[in-house]
């Protein structure tokens, strides 16, 4: 089944999608595990492996955008004790809905891509830990997970290649801070949910102390799709540094709001004419990387293409590839308070500078938003943001203080608006 709202151009993880089932038969007619059978079939030498993904030029699609194949190599290869592999799909930031696109769509290509990355760093046994809000998309996965096994495609002896790797999913409850790697192992460990210190890296130090390479689901799902064309021609998708395709999931004031896989490098303005164009009025806004990415205004992004360099060149980041478009009847004291809100609701409460700092930015935009502002408000919430920033364990702390210096920085009017007439300078807004 395919989401009417899904359109895509030139699919490579999407692909096959539209009107094709997820099971097994399905995806092995699309060419499916041809890339791992041909692996196991010929012993590829983990090295070239690493070598092709490096050339690639692949990069982490949950947000922070690490080369793939330099994570895969520091993966120790003699460590005489248990390795294991995990697939975030723990997807919770505020405008992504693409991994469980994948798992709903396509879960055989993450299961060969976890298959293919498990022979490379010679790791047996994997988990996919899930976001405990998506329940449809487990099921979906676990029975993917049992086809793969009857067929001898994951299990003891893979296809009589000597090679062991079996894969398990994993619930999580729906806390956000999970989807930050070491909480993520935390929680997977049974323990509440709440990041570690970093280093030591999950490479060296990873689930149950043991060495671990974490990846985002859509990297492991573009694996094999990777290694069928070669890392050259995967590479020539994209740009430099910058590889392949990406699926952007794109909400807000467009007409046709979903998933939409095009080359890296795409324009904005190429996404945003696929996602039917600006409904509502005329383009005020856009987050391009998820919540946790400065805002940038219309004009900026409308010049601007969608890959990591471009998107920093501009002063945001790509994050986890989720576009949010705001239209010009949009409050954006409102639309911050909401994603301050969030912030402070999510925060595991573990360090100081993010427990009461994200509460200290909400009450201030709170009382922006309701009449009540201070003419030293917009000061104030840069100073807290700022000391925020760069002084906590995770990576919640600064996302939840970019979006407030973005958001006061690029529409400072509308602030100084709402704190000097009490009222907001978007009449019409809904
Ligand atoms: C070994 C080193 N490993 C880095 C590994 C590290 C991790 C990866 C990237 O944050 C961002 C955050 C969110 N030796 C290493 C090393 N690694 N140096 O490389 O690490 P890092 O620290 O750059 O990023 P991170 O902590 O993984 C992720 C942003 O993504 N984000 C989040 C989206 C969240 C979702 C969701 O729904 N759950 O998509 C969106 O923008 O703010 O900046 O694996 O171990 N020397
Ligand atoms: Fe927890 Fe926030 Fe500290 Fe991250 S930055 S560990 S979410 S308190």
């Amino acid at each position: 089944m395919t989401c009417l709202h899904d359109r895509h151009i030139d699919p490579v993880i999407l692909a096959g999608l539209n009107g094709s089932n997820w099971g097994l038969d399905d995806y092995v007619a699309r060419g499916g595990y041809s890339v791992l059978k041909k692996i196991l079939a010929e012993q590829t030498p983990p090295d070239d492996i690493i070598a092709d993904i490096k050339l690639s030029a692949l990069r982490g699609r949950g947000g922070a955008g690490f080369p793939t194949g330099l994570k895969w190599s520091f993966m120790p290869r003699m460590y005489p004790g248990q390795k294991y592999l995990v697939c975030n799909s723990d997807e919770g930031e505020p405008g992504t809905f693409k991994d469980r696109d994948i798992l709903r769509y396509n879960p055989h290509a993450l299961i060969e891509g976890m298959a293919i990355a498990a022979y490379t760093m010679g790791i047996s046994r994997g988990y996919n830990y899930i976001h405990g809000e998506i329940f449809e998309v487990y099921d979906i996965f676990e029975q993917a997970l049992a086809q793969a096994r009857a067929a001898n495609l994951l299990g003891d002896n893979i296809q009589n290649s000597g090679f062991n790797f079996d894969l398990f999913a994993h619930h999580g409850y729906g806390a956000y801070i999970c989807g930050e790697e070491t909480a993520l192992l935390e929680s997977l460990e049974g323990k509440k949910g709440q990041p570690r210190f970093k280093p030591p890296f999950p490479a060296s130090f990873g689930l149950y102390g043991k060495p671990t390479t974490i990846n985002n689901t859509e990297t492991f799902a573009a694996v094999p799709f990777l290694l069928k064309m070669g890392g050259q021609a995967y590479l020539d998708i994209g740009k430099p540094n910058n590889g392949g395709s990406k699926i952007f999931s794109i909400s807000g004031d467009v007409n046709l709001p979903g998933n939409y896989e095009v080359p890296m490098g795409t324009p904005f303005a190429k996404v945003l004419e696929l996602a039917g164009g600006m409904r509502g009025g005329a383009i005020k806004a856009v987050i391009p990387g998820g919540s946790s990415a400065p805002v940038l205004r219309g004009e900026v992004m409308m010049d601007t293409n969608m890959d990591y360099d471009s998107i920093s060149k501009a002063g945001s980041m790509l994050g986890s590839g989720a576009i949010i478009v705001m239209n010009d009847t949009r409050c954006m004291v409102k639309s911050l308070l909401r994603l301050s809100y969030f912030y402070y609701e999510e925060s595991c409460g573990q360090c100081t500078p993010c427990r009461e700092g994200t509460g200290w930015l909400w009450r201030v935009v709170n009382r922006i938003e309701h009449g009540k502002g201070r003419p030293e408000d917009l000061d104030l919430l840069d100073s807290v943001a700022g000391n925020i920033m760069g002084r906590t364990i995770c990576a919640l702390g600064d996302a939840a203080a970019l979006p407030v210096r973005s958001f006061v920085k690029n529409f400072r009017d509308e602030f100084a608006h709402h704190i000097e007439h009490k009222s907001c300078l978007v009449p019409t807004y809904r």
